[in-house]
Parts: C-alpha cells; structure tokens; sequence
C-alpha cells in the first residue's frame, strides 16, 4: 500500500503546549520505517503549514485560538483530500482539533468516490462540543460536532458540504463527557461504547459490529486514534489522562481486526504529548499500534522482540 505521513504540528487546541511536538518523537520513534518494514511504500510529506489567520471573535469568551485552529482546518482538510488520492494518508498529531479537518477532507474524497465516510473514534472523550458549548474552550474537544454538521460553527469553520451521518461514527474507549456533550449526543445516531460497554462486552464485539455495518455500506473508514483511549499506565504522554482506559492488549485487538477488515481509509495519531513522555514510551507504543493496523501479527512481534 502506498502511505503518506502528514505530519501536524498543532497544539493551539490544547491548554498544555507540547503537542507541537508530537509529529517529530512519532518520526524518531520509527513510524516511517515501522511501517515500509511491513512492506508499504511509504512517503513521508513533511508537515502541514497552517493558513494565515484571519481575525475572528466568537461570543463564547472562553474558546481560545479560533483563527488558529481555523486556518489549520482549510490546509489540513485540503491535504486530506489530496493525499488520499490512491494512497492512504497518517496524519501526526497535533491535537486533536486537527481531526476537524482531516475527516472534512476525506468526507470530500469519499464523496468524490460515490462512497460513504465511516468514522472510528478512539477516545477517552466524544469531542462533541459546539463553540457556543465547551466551558473550556479547547478546540481539541469540538471535532466530532463540526464533522457530522452540528450547527454553532458557520462564520467560524469552513462550511462542511460533506458532513459524515452521525449512525456512521462510532466512538470506543469513552469515560468522560461534559453534561453538554452528553445531551447533545443522546440526540443522535453515533454509537457510543464507554468503558462500560467495553468491560461489559469486549472491544472484539464491539468492533466487529461496527466493521461489518461499514463493509455492508462499502464504505471508508478513518480511525482517529487519541492518545488518552489507551489507560494513562501505559501512556503517560498526554495532557487529558483519564484513569480506566484501553490496554495493550485491547488496542491491539482493535488495530489487528481492523487490518483484517481492510477497509481503513486513514489514520489520525493525534494528542501525543512527548513533553509528558516518559522516555518515548507512550511514541513508541503508538507507532506499535499504527503497524499493528498496517499488518503487524502477533508473531512478527515476537520475532522482533526475540
Ligand atoms: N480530546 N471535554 C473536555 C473539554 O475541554 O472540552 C475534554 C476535551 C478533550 C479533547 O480528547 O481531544
Ligand atoms: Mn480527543
Ligand atoms: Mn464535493
Ligand atoms: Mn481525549
């Protein structure tokens, strides 16, 4: 497969800086030849530049960065669409405001295929805030509502004329949402497995499910992988931890059956924080589960380890 990196050095819609970061420590921890290893061709593109911002003001005082992160949006959803063009494009985070973009673009090409865009959303968080809604005013926790065409974002965002249908995103890993977001997201179709469901049933079920509603649509599927779905023990490296989240061996089985179904389109690894790493750890586990997703089987792991 042809796979390009795109790497997004954006941390404007975090509180904690260092995000920018995290694109370089994905590199140094070997994304690029983690995955040609695997017999990919891979490109790397260098990073995304951001637009010139222009002046904006939103009456929710609290949000901060918006003429930032809005100029990302426009260049990130335009590299989407052009490097996904025959070949499957990994976009390095950056956080997770970046997602707002990158799914805006592939939205595009899967419409320029006569294809529906599915989206996985692996998260400790839905990310479902309007702009009239976040208390905190990140940007990071807005993407998802921009993306399936929540209203509160005209003016700010560019307009959305592919918004992905809310029964096409489902979100694994949840055990935080503001009172907002929870009721905004009642409200809609999105599957929403928290950590309960995950405990209760297993991610296998779960994502098989879901993998077979998109392999019935023919559908492509952009996987957002947020650093905090995984529990904070194994990946310290982020600036929203919560406590209760994926193991190793369950972001694992995620990645592995998603290779299997081979309908993964792209790829967001986003919110790395290397500043909070401890020694790579947290980058280096993150390109183990992005070569897991590319074909990585348990035993080439061993052989590696041995
Ligand atoms: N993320 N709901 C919180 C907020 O500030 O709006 C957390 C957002 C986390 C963002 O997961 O990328
Ligand atoms: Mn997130
Ligand atoms: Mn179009
Ligand atoms: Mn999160």
């Amino acid at each position: 497969m042809d796979v390009r990196l795109i790497g997004v050095p954006l941390q404007e819609g975090a509180s904690q800086l260092g995000c920018e970061m995290g694109p370089s420590a994905l590199r140094v921890a070997g994304i690029a030849r983690a995955l040609s290893s695997l017999g990919h061709t891979v490109i790397d593109c260098g990073n995304v530049a951001p637009r010139t911002p222009r002046p904006l003001i939103h009456p929710n005082r609290a949000i901060h960065h918006l003429p930032e992160i809005a100029g990302w949006l426009e260049a990130l959803s335009d590299a989407a669409f052009r490097e996904s063009d025959g070949a499957m494009p990994i976009f390095l985070g950056g956080d997770h405001a970046l997602s707002a973009g990158t799914v805006r673009g592939m939205a595009a090409r899967a419409s320029a295929l006569g294809r529906p865009l599915f989206v996985l959303w692996l998260d400790a968080h839905t990310d479902f805030h309007t702009l009239d809604t976040t208390e905190s005013g990140n940007l990071h926790g807005t993407p998802v509502a921009y993306f399936t065409g929540r209203s509160g974002f005209s003016g700010y965002f560019p307009p959305v004329p592919h918004p992905v249908p809310t029964e096409n995103v489902a979100m694994l890993g949840i055990r935080s949402a503001d009172p907002a977001e929870r009721a905004a997201i009642r409200q809609t179709a999105v599957a929403v497995h928290d950590m309960r469901a995950v405990d209760e049933h297993g991610v296998g079920v779960l994502i098989r499910a879901f993998i077979e509603k998109v392999k019935a649509a023919n559908g492509l599927l952009h996987v957002s992988l947020d650093v905090d779905f995984l529990d904070p023990a194994i990946a310290p490296a982020v600036g929203t931890t919560v406590p209760g989240g994926a193991t190793f061996r369950e972001a694992h089985l995620v990645m592995e059956m998603l290779h299997d179904s081979g309908l993964v389109s792209s790829l967001d690894l986003v919110e790395l924080n290397p500043f909070l790493d401890e020694r790579g750890r947290t980058a280096l586990l993150m390109v183990d589960l992005a070569a897991s997703l590319m074909g990585r089987s348990v035993l080439d792991r061993m052989t590696r380890a041995g």
